[in-house]
């Protein structure tokens, strides 16, 4: 069957209906066998690094080299800005893994398998034809079923590289039936001895009308780095910048206080994330402009490696999803159905025996920290530090509010976030990268 045909379909109809009782909850919603995905939200971390050239690149920037990895600029003025531009390119090459590769390889957005509580998702690039890359390992690990919230690492031991991280969402349908997406949680990544804090943006779906469901970005990113320099993404969608689709614009500031003063940022990269972006230095008289940065056409992924579903615990991903997967792929909605409920009970069940003891599901290899708890003027603590540094919100508000902002003003009074703890990896005896 084609969208089209899809769209009309009676199960498509009274799907569309269903909405008009959404609660919020994405799990909740009972959607037709074809929009299903047969990979879990659990998996999704690991787009964070599908180039792993990019992902590490700015490892290998140093006070020596730096004027060599920016040609286009031979006036660049310090190894920090080229690590910021490495960074920049490294975050905009992730974006059409995060947000558009379902759609190129499966010709529409899906629903994505709900993760359950202590899901673990694992694997590694081994960037074997790369020497001085070493092995780049991701850890994901379901921390929260209600409210969903997947928390990840990334790391590289050889180059000193680490990601860090949690996600979580809240979803609303609008009376054209765009779901609206808010993104919750944020990044930290670590180059050697400098750090960064990432936002993500929020986002829509749109096309569910016509069964042929496709995300837009919309809004702020920011990538607030230790050396002061920041990056702001503006995203749109069709018309805004360029009309076209996917556009953005990214300012790169000398520091968050020039950007808060609306000063000239020191760069500008305009274009399509999924597509080509070219860079201009603001400076008189111009010399750089629109000079092409980066083509997300021409860089192909590096899919990471998993192990065989039978070399998986039983917690892992793929291994636990493994039958309902199975009847996605055969579209089987009586045996998505059985086999869903065969997982969603066997977890109740041991929800219930936890309430009877009186204990919490113990998290695998990440804590939750209360920022409301902490010294907020701890500077050695890279997070207090970099969102000091942007003026961030630090409570549980949508990724990249401001301090002083709607939502910040709100009566939100807690500040839980998901972090790493490596010592629980390195005694982790039963799972393995
Ligand atoms: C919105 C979305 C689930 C959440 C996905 C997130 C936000 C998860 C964190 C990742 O880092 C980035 C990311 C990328 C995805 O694009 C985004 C998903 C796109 C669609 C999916 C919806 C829940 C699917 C809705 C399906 C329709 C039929 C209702």
């Amino acid at each position: 069957m084609t969208a089209s045909q899809y769209a009309t379909s009676s199960s498509w109809t009274s799907f569309l209906k269903s909405l008009a009782s959404f609660t919020g909850d994405i799990s909740s919603l009972t959607a037709p066998p074809f929009i299903l995905s047969p990979v879990s939200l659990c998996e999704f971390p690991k787009y964070w690094a599908e180039h792993p050239d990019l992902f590490l690149q700015a490892s290998f920037i140093n006070e020596q080299n730096y004027k060599s990895y920016f040609p286009e600029d031979p006036n660049i003025c310090s190894p920090e800005m080229a690590r910021t531009l490495a960074v920049t390119k490294w975050f905009i090459s992730i974006l059409r893994s995060q947000y558009f590769s379902r759609n190129e390889a499966e010709g529409s957005e899906k629903k994505p398998l709900n993760p359950f509580l202590g899901e673990l998702f694992v694997g590694k690039w081994d960037n074997k034809k790369n020497e001085e890359f070493g092995e780049t390992i991701l850890l994901a690990e379901q921390v929260s079923h209600h409210p969903p919230k997947t928390a990840y690492s990334i790391f590289n031991d050889k180059n000193d590289v680490k990601l860090q991280g949690y996600s979580q969402i809240k979803a609303s349908f609008s009376k054209t039936l765009t779901l609206q997406v808010k993104q919750y949680g944020h990044s930290l990544l670590s180059i050697k001895d400098e750090h960064y804090l990432i936002t993500p943006p929020p986002l829509h779906v749109e096309g569910i009308l016509v069964a042929s469901p496709f995300v837009e970005l919309e809004g702020r990113s920011y990538i607030q780095s230790s050396s002061g320099i920041l990056t702001v993404f503006d995203f749109s969608g069709r018309g805004y910048f360029s009309g076209r689709k996917n556009s953005f614009k990214a300012r790169i500031f000398k520091n968050a206080i020039n950007f808060h003063m609306k000063k000239e940022p020191v760069y500008t990269i305009c274009g399509q994330w999924s597509g080509l972006s070219t860079i201009t230095k603001n400076e008189i008289p111009n010399t750089i402009c629109n000079v092409p940065f980066y083509d997300s056409n021409r860089t192909l992924v590096e899919h990471l490696i998993v192990k065989p579903i039978e070399e998986q615990h039983p917690l892992e991903s793929r291994n636990a999803w493994k039958e309902v997967a199975e009847a996605i792929r055969l579209q089987d909605f009586g045996l998505i159905g059985k086999a869903k409920s065969a997982l969603e009970n066997s977890q109740r069940a041991l929800r219930k025996e936890e309430e009877a003891k009186g204990v919490d599901w113990k998290r695998r290899w990440f804590i939750d920290v209360n920022y409301s708890k902490v010294n907020t003027t701890n500077q050695d603590d890279v997070y207090i530090k970099l969102a000091s540094m942007l003026n961030a919100s630090m409570k549980n508000v949508p990724s990249g509010t401001l301090l002083g902002e709607k939502e910040d003003k709100k009566v939100v009074t807690s500040s839980m976030h998901w972090r790493f703890q490596r010592d629980l990896w390195d005694e982790e005896k039963e799972v393995v990268a």
